[in-house]
């Protein structure tokens, strides 16, 4: 294995994060672990396999690529403390597939204090052309915005779902959230990046992002994305509330 303190971050990234509310890491993980990585979950893109939001806690491949020393290091220094893994998604929008509305994660996933961040990875070289990541630059100072139900069906997916929370004396309590939009969303302010394989985009819980359809005929977008909180942070929903350090 390289050399982790090659993989730190610089001071100007670090800055760059904070300014922006993301970071755009090139070349996170090598052609190899992004080939390998693809094939082990073929699987997973043909939808034979399904894996749910904590499938890092019991498919050591996906922990070990949630817990991807460059990634520690990555977020360590973001975040100021010790990352644990709360959730790993394997987000795979094939030719023609729907985006997932401008939000911010924090709607999502409530948690205390607010330390919540993605590191969000892709498996194929992403950009506007299939449906890339978009960002809105400056948009993670908060607060968390009112959210609609996503506006355009033919640009992003939408769902409702009753989730349980738990506070940290131990008392549950039922929320119902919605697949989410910012309202009134103004997308001037949107960009879509261009990521090639490989590459990373931590960002944090207030960021507004989100992306549109795979337009394209040919090219799938397949993206994994993990989320995770500094370590002594309360996690409210009971389905990722099992920490995983890294
Ligand atoms: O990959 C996408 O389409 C959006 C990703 C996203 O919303 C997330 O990782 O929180």
């Amino acid at each position: 294995m390289a050399d982790p303190d090659a993989w730190r971050l610089s001071p100007e990234q670090v800055t760059q994060y904070h300014r922006d509310g993301y970071l755009v890491v090139p070349d996170l993980l090598s052609r190899e672990e992004v080939e390998a990585f693809r094939r082990y979950n073929e699987e997973v893109f043909a939808g034979l396999k399904k894996t749910g939001l904590t499938n890092h806690l019991v498919d050591e491949t996906w922990a070990r690529t949630a817990a991807h020393p460059r990634i520690k290091a990555a977020l360590t220094a973001l975040m100021g403390g010790p990352p644990m893994c709360i959730q790993t998604m394997m987000l795979a929008k094939m030719p023609e597939g729907k985006g997932i509305a401008i939000h911010q994660d924090s709607y999502y996933i409530e948690t205390e204090p607010e330390t919540l961040m993605a590191c969000w990875i892709a498996l194929d070289d992403t950009d506007a052309g299939n449906g890339g990541l978009c960002v809105v630059p400056d948009s993670h100072r908060g607060p968390l915005l009112q959210m609609d139900m996503p506006q355009d069906a033919t640009q992003h997916a939408s769902w409702t779902t009753t989730y349980e929370y738990r506070d940290r004396s131990g008392k549950t309590w039922a929320v119902p959230l919605h697949s989410a939009e910012v309202k009134g969303w103004d997308s001037s302010r949107e960009v879509t990046l261009a990521v090639p394989a490989g590459g990373a985009v931590f960002f944090t819980g207030c960021t507004i992002h989100g992306s549109h359809r795979n337009a394209s005929s040919e090219r799938p977008r397949r993206a994994f994305a993990c989320h995770y909180v500094r370590e002594g942070s309360w996690v409210y929903r009971t389905d990722i509330q099992q920490q995983m350090p890294l």
